[in-house]
């Protein structure tokens, strides 16, 4: 089976004034259809075809730069899409808005360390909000398409949500400002959708 380009929840205009349309059509249908390809083309015909994205990416060391880069990409992105929502915004309810609470403090010291993680990562790369083994939250920052998934990741854990800090994700709308990017991008985040990862991911423990 080889992976294929998940379709946008939504329309490309629906993130929009937060996320731009032209942004969002290159992002996915160039950028991560790449990925999409050059991973089929690193995995096809080798021993590594069939095995799921997951299972490649926790064995990532061993593999090559471009299963690496590529499934990577893939995986990240296909998260990205997921946790945002034309419909978004506001604060996580339930059982992750006591844990944020409980590991952060409140919301808002949350969000300020989230975009801090963003905001200093160098270069292109992901800030991440992941659950550990103990159903503890922590915030991490990985470079290029790695991923807290990888067992080459500083800090490993469960991602349930994920920002692409990278300039193909804001530079035709914000240039170099991204912070106004982070800033903006809170109004579209899906906490349902994040909350029920959050949920998934302690259930997996
Ligand atoms: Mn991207």
């Amino acid at each position: 089976m080889a992976f294929t380009l998940p379709d946008l929840p939504y329309a490309f205009n629906a993130l929009e004034p937060n996320v731009d349309a032209r942004t969002m059509e290159i992002h996915h249908g160039k950028h991560h259809a790449a990925y999409v390809n050059n991973l089929n083309g690193a995995v096809q015909g080798t021993e590594l075809e069939g095995k799921s994205l997951e299972e490649l990416l926790a064995g990532i060391s061993k593999l090559s730069p471009a299963v690496r880069n590529n499934g990577g990409g893939h995986w990240n992105h296909t998260l990205f899409w997921e946790i945002m929502s034309p419909n978004g915004g506001g604060a996580p309810a339930g059982d992750l808005a006591s844990k944020i609470d409980k590991n952060f403090g409140n919301f808002e010291e949350f969000k300020k360390q989230f975009a801090q993680a963003g905001a200093t990562r160098f270069g292109s790369g992901w800030a991440w909000l992941c659950v550990d083994g103990s159903d503890n939250l922590f915030i991490t920052s990985t470079p290029n398409q790695d991923n807290p998934l990888m067992d080459v990741a500083e800090k490993q854990g469960q991602p349930i949500l994920g920002l692409d800090v990278w300039e193909h994700a804001y530079y035709l709308h914000y240039q170099n400002r991204r912070p106004d990017y982070i800033s903006a991008w809170w109004n579209v985040v899906n906490w349902e959708e994040v909350g029920r990862r959050y949920r998934s991911a302690v259930r997996s423990n």
